[in-house]
């Protein structure tokens, strides 16, 4: 194709040296130049169209924003089993409420029951019910309580004959005066009251529970 822009040229100089014999074709070329760049050629045709150019690879942009939170996962295995913790405070709350008096603890939790649930109560914490077989245990008692409470001692077995609980006529005691009288349909349990003194009185009536323990 590039021929064809310099092919009048060639024409031209193909007469000159035609004419001019004793001129080198070199020679005749410079003079044909000279000869032919008086005229512009015309235009060639379109060239095809050219491969893809190779230009260089641009920088990699910045991050783009964070995307929307994931959904909630499962729930995780259980963890292992933690060690053993320390023991509450329920017996030492218990005792917070007893006396002890001599080699006895007395202990209430200040409820009030029939004689047969102090029984069980008291049996239920390895201890029976209170006992007072001297003053000093009496006042004990007297002052745990703080209200008519029931004491181990009945006369259930043989009426008029009061015993301990846990067995054997009694060694101390500290009636009212007039008691006890076993009045009305019968009384076979026996309570301490306000100011210490007792009175015999029906089983099934509820009075405070009071519990002793070996100290
Ligand atoms: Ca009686
Ligand atoms: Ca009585």
């Amino acid at each position: 194709m590039l021929l064809l822009p310099l092919l009048p040229v060639l024409l031209l100089c193909v007469s000159g040296i035609s004419s001019s014999k004793s001129q080198t074709c070199e020679d005749a070329l410079k003079t044909c130049s000279v000869v032919a760049c008086g005229r512009d050629g015309r235009d060639g045709p379109k060239g095809e169209k050219g491969e893809p150019g190779q230009g260089l690879r641009g920088l990699q942009g910045p991050p783009g924003k964070l995307g929307p939170p994931g959904n909630v996962g499962a729930p995780g295995s259980s963890g292992p089993k933690g060690q053993k913790g320390d023991p509450g405070n329920n017996a030492v709350h218990a005792f917070s409420m007893g006396k002890k008096s001599g080699k006895k603890f007395f202990v209430t939790n200040y409820e009030t029951m029939p004689f047969s649930k102090v029984k069980a109560l008291c049996a239920g914490l390895r201890g029976t019910v209170a006992i007072p077989r001297n003053a000093e245990e009496n006042e004990a008692i007297r002052e745990v309580a703080k209200g008519n409470a029931f004491i181990g001692i009945t006369d259930e077995v043989t009426e008029g004959q009061f015993m301990y609980v846990t067995g054997g006529r009694l060694t101390y005691s500290n009636w009212k005066k007039n008691e006890p009288n076993d009045h009305g349909s019968g009384e076979d349990c026996v309570i301490i009251v306000d100011n210490g003194v007792w009175n015999d009185i029906s089983c099934q009536s509820s009075f405070i529970a009071v519990c002793e323990f070996p100290a």
